[in-house]
């Protein structure tokens, strides 16, 4: 699996996820994290806490997690889109890796303004 996303430990994470294709439903996971969702991507909804989440088709969500432990991790939608390929993979770095370095520069320039 190429090119992961790429987080930071301990930083929050956030995936709008969204249910397209020929299939009813998509329960998507994410592996060693529990998240965050906010049910249709609507912010106004009350969010709860979950390892899967199902996501109609046409329907969305807004999902933020953050992982403690740095390595590789995977997220997908169970079921016949899993069977098929749909699989792809996290690499959480370390706080001192070059994407912190970079995302701590940011933060510096946006606060600076
Ligand atoms: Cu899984």
């Amino acid at each position: 699996m190429d090119n992961p996303i790429q987080v930071v430990e301990g930083e929050l994470a956030s995936f709008y996820v969204m249910g397209v294709g020929g299939v009813l439903q998509s329960p998507f996971h994410v592996h060693s994290t529990i998240f965050k969702v906010w049910q249709s991507g609507i912010l106004w909804n009350e969010p709860h806490y979950a390892q899967t989440h199902l996501v109609g088709n046409g329907d969305t969500a807004i999902i933020e997690a953050t992982w403690d432990t740095p390595g590789r991790y995977l997220f997908h939608v169970h079921g016949i889109q899993e069977e098929r390929g749909s699989m792809a993979v996290l690499d959480i770095l370390e706080k001192d890796s070059k994407l912190a370095s970079i995302e701590n520069q940011v933060t510096a320039h946006e606060a600076s303004q």
